[in-house]
């Protein structure tokens, strides 16, 4: 009896049904031949395999914002460190708020004309400027101007007297409204010399002033993905701008698209006299 059983079994009659195998062996062949989507030989390989994708994605990196008082260095090239320091409250308040009263109503302010690729333009905000010799800049010339008002004077000295840095000329701007501003640029006139430091002391309404990082020579001149500060300059901020960052960065001070009141911001410099050339 025990070996019919085994028997039986190796025919594949165990359970007494009418043969089942060739119907089984037609439906795995079908499978074979044509798989359906969600049915791979083995899934996990194919379903989690990392696919590199084709193109690289890039994003610009988000904007480094500084506001803490101290040194914060912002790159290392081979022109040099850029370091900004920043001095938030270098005036108090108080203080500030006459100081802001006084340069508003005294300082003859006018509005440049400029020329662009466009043709002539008129700068969005107001300036005026205080030195030896005439400031040139997006091509056209501020006349010396060596009357300096009282106060400024005062400022610069205070401002020397901390930094441990001279100043001899200065420009004034004032942001009238949201809609006042200044395009990319950096303060990099030849006049100015290499490396120039400026101090720039901020009261009235904050701003912000937006730096970005000069595009390595394989970007071509495209400034999508390169590194950005952002500083919120606000009523009696001072910001030292040190090293190579007129050589390595530009920066601006943007439109706003809401009501802003009016902001004076004084940029200290030093002029070198055999270096001034009208461009
Ligand atoms: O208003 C500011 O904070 C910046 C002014 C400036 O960049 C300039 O006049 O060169």
């Amino acid at each position: 009896m025990e070996d019919k059983r085994r028997r039986a079994r190796v025919q594949g009659a165990w359970a007494g049904t009418a043969k089942p195998a060739p119907r089984q062996a037609l439906q795995a062949s079908n499978l074979k031949a044509k798989p359906p989507p969600w049915a791979s030989e083995s899934p996990t390989e194919k379903l989690f395999v990392y696919k590199e994708p084709s193109e690289v994605i890039r994003k610009a990196p988000e904007p480094r914002v500084i506001e803490s008082p101290g040194t914060h260095e912002i790159s290392v090239s081979p022109s040099g460190v850029s370091r900004l320091r920043l001095f938030p409250s270098f005036i108090d308040p108080k203080e500030a708020d006459w100081m802001f009263e006084q340069l508003h109503r005294e300082i003859p302010w006018r509005q440049k004309t400029n020329l662009g690729p466009d043709g002539h333009y008129q700068e969005p905000r107001l300036t005026c400027w205080y030195g030896e010799i005439p400031y040139t800049y997006s091509r056209s010339t501020m006349q010396a101007n060596p009357h300096w008002h009282p106060l400024l004077t005062m400022l610069k000295d205070r401002i020397e007297e901390v930094t441990g840095y001279t100043f001899n000329s200065l420009l004034c701007n004032l942001y009238r409204h949201d809609k006042d501003s200044i395009d990319w640029h950096s303060d990099d006139e030849p006049a100015l010399g290499s490396n120039p430091v400026i101090a720039s002391l901020s009261l009235g309404e904050t701003r912000t002033f937006q730096m970005r990082r000069k595009p390595s020579q394989e970007e071509k001149g495209d400034y999508t993905y390169v590194e950005s500060v952002h500083v919120p300059l606000d009523h009696g901020t001072l910001l030292l701008m040190e090293g190579a960052t007129q050589e390595d960065w530009q920066h601006r001070v943007p439109k706003e698209y809401h009501d802003r009141q009016p902001r004076i911001n004084l940029t200290f410099r030093t002029m070198r006299p055999e270096t001034s050339v009208q461009n």
